[in-house]
C-alpha cells in the first residue's frame, strides 16, 4: 500500500519542494490549494496530473485554512497518513498590515486541522507536520537557539506561530497525537517567492547585471539570519515524521549572516565588489569593481539604498539555530551551504531575466488589455 500524503499550503515553496520529494518516495500525493483569480500553481505545474487519467498520484483540492468545514471534507475524503501543515500567510512585514487574517490562517487554522484529525477519529493513523518558525524566538533570549530556548514573538504572524506550536503540542499531549513542530530557520531556493529578501536580492542583481534595472532598495541591513536550502529542509520534515516518537526539532544550519553580506555575496556571483558607505538610513551600495564582461557596470555606480518603509515594526535582529538534537537523533545535516544556494538563486534569476531582455531587445511589449 502506498502511504498517502496531505499537504496545505502546497503552491508555496516549501510545498512544491516537499511534493516532489514525496512523489519520489512513491507517496500518494493530495495538496489543498486556493481559489485564485489568476493561476497559482506554477511551482507545481511540471507535476500536474491530468484528472482524467486513471490512477493518478497527486491530486489537488480546493481549500482554505480558515474553512473549517472545507478542511474537515477533505481530510474526511483522503484520509491521510501524514498531514503537512505548510499553509500559512507566511511574510512577517505583511503580517503588520493584516494581523487578524494571520492570526485566522496561521494560529486557528493549524487548530481547524488538529481538531479536524481528532474529530475524523483519525488520531492514531494520522501523523501531523506543523511549519514552526525560528521567528518564534524574536527576540533574542540566547545564542545560538534551541529546542529549549525561550520564545519572544515580534510580529502578529510569530504570535500566531506560537499559538500554531503549543495547540500542536497540547494536541500530541491530550490526546495522544502524533503531531510535531519543526522549528525551521529561514530556507530559501529559487523557488522562494520574490518579496522575501533573499529573492528580492537575486532578482534584483539579476537585472542591475543585465541592465534591466539600475538600483534596488532594502530595509534593515544590520539584521542576520540562518539561511538553508528549502531541498535539505524538506527532506526533514519527512523524516520528523518517521521518528519513532513525537517530538519537535530545530533546524537549521548554525551559521548567521547579515543581510548586507547576502548582497555582496549576490553581486559577487557576477564578478561585482561592492562598497557599502553611509550608515542608518544613509547607507549605500556602489560599485568598487566590475570584472565579469558579461556585467558591465560603471565603478562607482549606486546599485542599493535603504528605504525606511521596509522597516517592521519591531524587528529580529539575530537568528541562529542549533540542529544538534536534529543531527544526533535522526542524523539530519543541511548539505547545501549558502554559497552553493546563493549560486543556485543567482542562476536561475539570471536565466529568468535573460528571457526579459531577450523579450525587450525583440521589441516585445506587454499587451494592453484595455485598449
Ligand atoms: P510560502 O509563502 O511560499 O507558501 C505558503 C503557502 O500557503 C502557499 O501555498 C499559499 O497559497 C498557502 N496559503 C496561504 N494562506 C492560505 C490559506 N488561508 N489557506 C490555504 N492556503 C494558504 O511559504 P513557504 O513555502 O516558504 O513556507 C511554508 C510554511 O513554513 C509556512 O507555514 C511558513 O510560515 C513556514 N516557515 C517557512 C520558513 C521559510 O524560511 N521558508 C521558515 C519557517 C517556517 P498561495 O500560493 O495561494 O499564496
Ligand atoms: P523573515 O524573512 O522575516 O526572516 O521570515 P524576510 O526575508 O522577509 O526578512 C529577513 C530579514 O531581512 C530584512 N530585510 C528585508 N526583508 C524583506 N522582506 N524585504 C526587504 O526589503 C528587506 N530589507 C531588509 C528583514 O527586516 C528581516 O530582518 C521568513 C519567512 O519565510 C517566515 O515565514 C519564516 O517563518 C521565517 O523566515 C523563518
Amino acid at each position: 500500500m502506498k502511504k498517502i500524503a496531505l499537504i496545505t499550503g502546497v503552491t508555496g515553496q516549501d510545498g512544491a519542494y516537499l511534493t516532489e520529494f514525496l512523489l519520489k518516495k512513491d507517496y500518494i500525493v493530495h495538496g489543498i490549494k486556493r481559489r485564485s483569480s489568476l493561476f497559482n500553481t506554477d511551482r507545481i505545474d511540471h507535476l500536474y496530473q491530468d484528472p482524467h487519467v486513471d490512477n493518478r498520484n497527486f491530486i489537488m483540492h480546493y481549500g482554505d485554512m480558515t474553512d473549517s468545514t472545507n478542511l474537515i471534507r477533505i481530510i474526511k475524503e483522503v484520509q491521510p497518513d501524514e498531514i503537512y501543515n505548510l499553509a500559512a500567510m507566511s511574510h512577517v512585514a505583511v503580517s503588520f498590515e493584516v494581523p487578524e487574517y494571520t492570526g485566522n490562517a496561521d494560529g486557528l487554522g493549524t487548530l481547524r486541522i488538529l481538531d479536524a484529525v481528532r474529530l475524523l477519529g483519525l488520531e492514531k493513523k494520522t501523523r501531523i507536520y506543523q511549519a514552526s518558525t525560528s521567528e518564534l524566538y524574536g527576540k533574542v533570549q540566547e545564542v545560538p537557539q534551541t529546542e529549549t530556548t525561550p520564545f519572544y514573538p515580534r510580529s502578529p504572524y510569530a504570535v500566531a506561530k506560537m499559538y500554531a506550536f503549543w495547540m500542536t503540542v497540547n494536541y500530541r499531549e491530550a490526546y495522544d497525537m502524533f503531531a510535531c513542530n519543526g522549528i525551521l530557520f529561514n530556507h530559501e531556493s529559487p523557488l522562494r517567492g520574490e518579496t522575501f529578501v533573499t529573492r528580492k536580492i537575486t532578482r534584483a542583481v539579476a537585472r542591475i547585471g543585465l541592465g534591466l534595472q539600475d538600483k534596488f532598495y532594502l530595509g534593515n541591513l544590520d539584521a542576520q539570519r540562518d539561511w538553508g536550502h528549502a531541498k535539505d529542509y524538506v527532506r526533514m520534515m519527512w523524516m520528523i515524521l518517521q521518528a519513532d516518537q513525537p517530538e519537535d526539532w530545530v533546524i537549521a544550519t548554525g551559521k548567521t549572516t547579515p543581510i548586507r553580506d547576502f548582497v555582496k555575496l549576490a553581486f559577487k556571483h557576477i564578478g561585482v565588489t561592492l562598497q557599502f558607505v553611509g550608515s542608518g538610513v544613509d547607507e549605500v551600495a556602489i560599485v568598487k569593481e566590475a570584472t565579469n564582461p558579461d556585467y558591465q557596470l560603471q565603478v562607482g555606480k549606486e546599485v542599493l539604498a535603504v528605504d525606511p518603509r521596509y522597516f517592521r515594526p519591531t524587528e529580529v535582529d539575530l537568528l541562529i539555530g542549533d540542529a544538534t538534537k536534529a543531527k544526533e537523533k535522526l542524523g539530519w545535516t543541511p548539505k547545501i551551504q549558502l554559497e552553493e544556494l546563493i549560486e543556485d538563486m543567482m542562476q536561475s534569476d539570471i536565466k529568468l531575466m535573460e528571457k526579459e531582455q531577450l523579450l525587450k531587445k525583440g521589441g516585445y511589449k506587454t499587451l494592453n488589455y484595455y485598449e
